[in-house]
């Protein structure tokens, strides 16, 4: 089963707040009475607590992020020149006859979206026009919407088919990838993008076993090419592409059933361990005690917004109660 906010994730957060409370306080009283001598910041003690917040934050993150692709999943578009088995790839992942395939280039012009289920994730796939240049008008707006979805896609497959190319020719890794990256794709500025890509050579079944053995046995050097061999056609490789979907996306098998984080308890997550992060610089490599009682209350404010707490006047009202019983 999958727990909820309620449970134990606004637990952990809890649990957080309270350590990163108890260190702020530490902190702001011995910025704010300098004659109780605590030289805090030569203290282990701070740097140690510094150190077990941080990693109670990082595991934090790392399990509600699970949460976050379990429940939201992420979207896959399928990009290439025309003919190159895209939408044979959509119907094939699909289990179904989502979209019209023929064996005319500039058959999809409409986004197709289906979402298949790989290891637990919802995974939308985008099954797009073909790239290319055409002065048909119809084509040109799928072009358009196929090079808008790529950009606001999560993961890029990038697809060429390996009919016509004569890979003898190809004896580098570079004239290798220029197999991708010539053509539209390139133009339309795709290939500078950081969006991660799996680059995918379709129709293998076209080759005869040794051909593709041999294929498979190039060193693609260090070109970031390695590509995936594939047939849409008969499911060649299509286990391995859901695999490395899901790898790409950060997904981790695991035993315990993650917490269901929206995105914006996610990024609250990150800021505070960012913030956490910064303060352990300052305090290691500048001793500024005023710049981490800052990164410190980022932090807190950056939980905050998850429990929806005022925090500020808390904090001073427990520095001002640990101090009464202190005396
Ligand atoms: N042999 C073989 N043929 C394939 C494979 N995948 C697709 N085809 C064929 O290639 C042709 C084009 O396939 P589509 O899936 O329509 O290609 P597309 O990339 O969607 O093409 P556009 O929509 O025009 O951009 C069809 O005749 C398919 O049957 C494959 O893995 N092997
Ligand atoms: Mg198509």
């Amino acid at each position: 089963a999958q727990r909820s906010l309620k449970g134990e994730f606004s637990e952990r957060i809890r649990a957080l707040e309270e350590l990163l409370t108890g260190l702020r306080v530490y902190v702001e009283a011995a910025l704010d009475f300098p004659d109780e001598e605590v030289d805090f910041l030569a203290d282990r003690a701070i740097a140690e607590r510094l150190q077990s917040l941080k990693s109670d934050c990082d595991q934090l993150y790392g399990t509600a992020q699970q949460g976050h692709l379990l429940r939201d999943g992420i979207t896959v578009v399928i990009s290439g020149p025309p003919n190159a088995g895209k939408s044979t790839l959509l119907n094939t992942l699909a289990g179904d006859q989502r979209a019209i395939v023929t064996e005319h280039a500039g058959t999809t012009r409409d986004l197709i979206r289906e979402t298949i289920n790989i290891q637990g994730m919802p995974v939308q796939i985008i099954d797009t026009a073909g790239l290319r240049d055409t002065d048909n008008p119809v084509e040109q707006v799928g072009v358009e919407l196929a090079l808008q979805a790529a950009e606001k896609a999560d993961l890029l497959i990038e697809m060429i088919s390996a009919e016509g190319i004569d890979w003898s020719k190809l004896t580098s890794p570079e004239a290798r990838g220029l197999n991708f990256e010539s053509g539209v794709m390139a133009q339309a500025g795709l290939k500078g993008s950081t969006t991660p890509r799996i680059r995918v050579i379709n129709k293998v079944d076209l080759y005869s076993q040794q051909a593709l053995a041999a294929e498979r046995n190039q060193d693609h050097g260090d070109s970031g090419l390695d590509p995936l061999y594939l047939s849409a056609k008969n499911g060649t490789g299509v286990a391995e592409l859901k695999t490395r979907i899901a790898n790409i996306a950060g997904l981790q098998p695991t035993e315990q059933s993650p917490f269901i984080a929206r995105r914006r308890h996610l990024q609250a997550i990150d800021q505070a361990r960012l913030a956490i992060d910064r303060g352990i610089q300052v305090l290691e490599q500048q001793a500024a005690g005023e710049l981490l009682a800052e990164e410190l209350r980022s932090a807190h404010d950056a939980l905050a917004e998850i429990t929806g707490k005022v925090t500020s006047d808390q904090l001073l009202g427990e520095i001002f109660s640990s101090f009464c019983i202190g005396k």
